[in-house]
């Protein structure tokens, strides 16, 4: 497999799940810290105050990335250990935090990639304006960033302004499965807007203070197939993939929305409140490339009255499955109803495993916007064991070279992927799903109920990535 030269063969993690020191040198609490305090909300209580220590681990898990020849790193930067009260005073300790890792990574000649927002709100602006329904949190967020800019702009060229805006908006405020634990579908597609306006601002400031670096949001992409080939579900398809995948990215790339599901959501009274000059924000801060998080896509038919997934058992919430329930008034039961697709297996948490579906994902997605990608998460979650020492996670390789090739494939028809980076680098906290969903190259000696050793231990799939990248791609 051929992939370009310098291609940025990275990983992820994010902030809330892999730091820790939760309030440790002057961090405020965010909203995952409260949020995880509420009863039954994550699996067996889990919360993020030591996650996998990251933290104080730092140094270490950058040797490791050194030694398995990472290219890119991408993490996200916790905006309440920036500004503690989510706005007003600097605390420069969590800035030199971001700042020893960011030297540390160049050190080793690992590219940063800065995220902006994966999800870590500081609670303070979550209880004093109401978040993200509030116009004063575009102010803050945009302050925030400008921080951020000033202080790392001429070290970090790729960052990152939303992590799966798509996700966070409907978990936190249709699935009441995120913070902050709402289930209302206009409160979520005017929270939505409020961080669309967000994205588009500190873009376009951006480019004013840093002209040398390139930024974009990442998205949570997932191509959706019709059932069968009658044309009532090639439309749902059709209706599906505007549903779920175009009313973001169309905003993002071309300044306006949909205006097929703006109908659609007007006629249902759920639509956002778009004033004139959020018009011409929308129009002013475009990104320079997309960033793509692959997981999986999903499979529609006809809207008929059966029941459809519910996505209510949080063990199985699928975040990019957003189908509601046909008996419900939601405008995805107008549209479509999500169904099993009979050619895919699925991971022990029941997400599909699609590979082809990453090539069409890619292809679909540089067709319509023609902007260059990077891929910024894609990994499989499983329960890992380890045997005298060791973690034989063979399908975890299986599952990344199989996507890795039809990142290939796509690169071959002509799309310009420029970086792939595995979810995750270590194993780390799943949002709700706690310790046991690992994801990492390194496994970390830790469980649900407590911190255990934290000791990192390299798996199996540490040694093929290695070999991956000093190929380039070329063992594939
Ligand atoms: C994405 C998030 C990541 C990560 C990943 C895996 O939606 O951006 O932060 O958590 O999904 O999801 P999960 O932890 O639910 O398995």
């Amino acid at each position: 497999m051929k992939f370009p030269e310098h291609f940025l063969w990275g990983a992820a993690s994010a902030a809330y799940q892999v730091e820790g020191a939760y309030n440790t040198d002057g961090k405020g609490p965010s909203i995952w810290d409260e949020f995880s305090k509420i009863p039954g909300k994550t699996k067996h209580n889990t919360n993020g105050q030591i996650a996998v220590d990251f933290y104080h681990h730092y140094k270490e898990d950058i040797v490791l990335m050194a030694e398995m020849g990472l290219k890119a790193y991408r993490f996200s930067v916790s905006w309440s250990r920036i500004l503690p009260n989510g706005e007003g005073e600097v605390n420069q300790e969590g800035l030199d935090f971001y700042e020893k890792v960011i030297d540390e990574l160049q050190k080793h000649q690992i590219e940063p990639i800065l995220t902006l927002y994966h999800w870590d709100l500081p609670e303070v602006l979550q209880t004093k304006y109401g978040g993200w329904e509030s116009r004063h949190t575009i102010d803050a967020f945009v302050e925030y960033c400008r921080i951020l800019f000033d202080k790392f702009g001429t070290k970090v060229k790729y960052w990152i302004t939303f992590n799966e805006q798509n996700v966070f908006t409907s978990l936190g405020y249709r699935w009441a499965s995120h913070p902050p634990n709402v289930s209302d579908s206009k409160r979520m597609f005017q929270a939505n807007h409020i961080v669309n306006l967000a994205n588009a601002k500190a873009i376009q400031l951006f480019h004013q203070v840093v002209p040398q670096g390139k930024i974009g949001p990442s998205f949570g992409y997932g191509e959706v197939y019709p059932l069968t080939s009658s044309p009532a579900d090639v439309l749902a398809a059709v209706d599906a993939n505007q549903f779920n995948n175009d009313w973001w990215l169309d905003v993002y790339c071309r300044g306006e929305y949909l205006e097929r599901i703006m109908r659609l959501l007007k006629q249902m009274h759920i639509a956002p409140d778009v004033t004139i000059e959020d018009k011409k924000v929308l129009q002013t801060g475009k990104p320079d490339f997309l960033g793509i998080n692959y997981y999986h896509g999903g499979t529609v038919k006809a809207p008929d009255t059966e029941k459809v997934i519910t996505g209510k058992n949080f063990d199985k919430i699928d975040p990019y499955l957003m189908a509601g329930d046909a008996q419900s008034n939601t405008p995805e039961s107008q549209l479509f109803q999500s169904v099993e697709n009979p050619y895919l297996d699925k991971t022990n948490w029941g997400w599909e495993i699609d590979p082809i579906g990453f090539r069409i994902a890619l292809r679909q997605v540089y067709e319509k916007y023609r902007l260059p990608l990077i891929i910024t998460e894609n990994g499989l979650g499983a329960f890992d064991k380890l045997e005298g020492g060791q973690v034989d996670d063979q399908y975890r390789i299986d599952y990344l070279n199989d996507h890795l090739v039809q990142v290939g494939k796509a690169i071959s028809d002509g799309v310009p992927v420029f970086g792939f980076c595995a979810w995750s680098f270590t194993d780390l906290l799943s949002w709700i799903n706690g310790y046991d969903k690992r994801y990492g190259f390194v496994y970390i000696d830790r469980d649900d109920y407590s911190p255990k050793s934290l000791l990192r231990i390299k798996k199996k799939s540490f040694n093929w990535y290695q070999r991956i990248i000093e190929t380039n791609g070329g063992k594939l």
